[in-house]
């Protein structure tokens, strides 16, 4: 195999006599390139946590408005009203001849019931569901179209009035983190000072450490990249969970008319990268961590989800059909003795159903001879 490539390489001489050790290959980027952006991306995104802390409003922020600049802009009186069931936007979005398809999972928040318990339920039943459909599909038949719409993210909402993470914070969070890439942020950041919303970041990331919450890690940054992006990077890091703030208004600031929430006592501009970490946050999830964060997702999340499955398909086979032997059902070179037998029974039998369809065509066919054979002297004598 090596003396080949060598001897390919070798091939690829350059008129001047100098060996350019070249095959073509460097061009693989290109083929994958070219055939993604035809296929086109999709990307699922999920917005969770208690009701009013700005989801459906932060999510409008983040694509609505920006990807469809034509689009009408909501009123105050046209509010966003109180989601009260899991709903799936989607948007086909073209830039630059590269098509995605963006879903946006909204959820409704918990908060009003006066118990909580298991509040996440319907959302980790989505992801299920998405997963379990995605199973399926992949393994049927028709495994060429297959429709994605497993979550990729979760937005999950921090209150920024308390003083950390609460109970029911980590248990939503521990509920969706084996399932899905789970971002924290810190909702309706307006209502803080800089100083408390370093304070309040502190303390929420020590408490995800402690509860041993598995929120997404940003992957590290490889060593060759440029120092812009390096710090770019490490900015990113540094700034989660990201202190967020959404409106569906625009306002006219400095002379321009920009997205923003209007005080008695100013304007808070959701764009202004000194007023919240909103832009770091969509960044992120459209220009630099779309694709691991789908990675993670299909390599991670939908995996655990699938070995579970077929671990539990492959016990209960077990327990189905050998009681008395726990050796694990695999698939076996030669059958067992009884399926041997019920298979030689039943050809058997397919057998004997052949041999009579077989005689009883014979007798319909003598049958059929001898009526022709009477019927002829009549027909004769009918023509005189
Ligand atoms: N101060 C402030 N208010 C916000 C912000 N984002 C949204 N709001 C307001 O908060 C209220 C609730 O916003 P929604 O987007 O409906 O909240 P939600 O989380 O979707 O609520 P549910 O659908 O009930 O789960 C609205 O009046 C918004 O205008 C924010 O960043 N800062
Ligand atoms: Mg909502």
């Amino acid at each position: 195999m090596t003396t080949n490539i060598r001897y390919k390489s070798r091939m690829m001489k350059s008129e001047d006599g100098e060996d350019k050790q070249y095959v073509g290959f460097a061009t693989l980027p290109n083929q994958v390139h070219r055939k993604s952006v035809k296929k086109g991306f999709d990307f699922t995104l999920m917005v969770a946590g208690e009701s009013g802390l700005g989801k459906s409003t932060l999510v409008n922020s983040l694509f609505l408005t920006d990807l469809y600049k034509d689009r009408k802009l909501l009123n105050a009186e046209e509010r966003i009203s109180q989601t009260v069931e899991i709903i799936k936007h989607t948007v086909d979005i073209e830039e630059k001849g590269v098509k995605l398809k963006l879903t946006i999972v909204d959820t409704p928040g918990f908060g009003d019931a006066v118990n909580n318990n298991e509040c996440w339920k319907p959302i980790t039943d989505y992801i299920d569901q998405q997963f379990e459909q995605y199973f399926r599909d992949e393994s049927g038949l028709n495994r060429k179209n297959i429709m994605d719409n497993r979550v990729h993210c979760c937005l999950y909402f921090i209150p920024p009035f308390g003083h950390g993470l609460r109970p029911v914070d980590v248990e939503f969070m521990k509920a969706l983190h084996e399932k899905v890439n789970v971002v924290p942020l810190i909702s309706k950041a307006d209502c803080l000072t800089p100083m408390e919303i370093k304070k309040l970041k502190d303390r929420v990331r020590e408490e995800i450490d402690k509860f041993g919450i598995k929120v997404y890690q940003f992957p590290d940054c490889d060593s060759d990249e440029d120092e812009e992006f390096k710090q770019q990077d490490k900015e990113l890091k540094e700034s989660t969970p990201f202190a967020v703030i959404g409106s569906n208004t625009v306002v006219e600031a400095r002379g321009q008319r920009v997205r923003g929430r209007l005080y008695p006592w100013g304007i808070v501009e959701v764009e202004n990268q000194s007023h919240c970490d909103f832009v770091k946050l969509r960044n992120m999830l459209i220009r630099t961590h779309m694709h691991d964060l789908k990675d993670v997702t299909c390599d991670v999340h939908y995996e655990n989800y699938r070995a579970q499955c077929i671990q539990q398909m492959t016990s209960k086979l077990t327990q189905d059909n050998r009681m008395e032997s726990p050796i694990p059902i695999l698939p076996l070179p030669t059958p067992d003795v009884e399926t041997e037998k019920l298979i030689k029974m039943k050809d058997e039998e397919l057998k004997r159903m052949q041999e009579m369809l077989q005689k009883m065509q014979q007798q319909m066919h003598e049958h059929d001879q001898e009526h022709v054979v009477l019927l002829t002297p009549t027909q004769e004598c009918d023509c005189d």
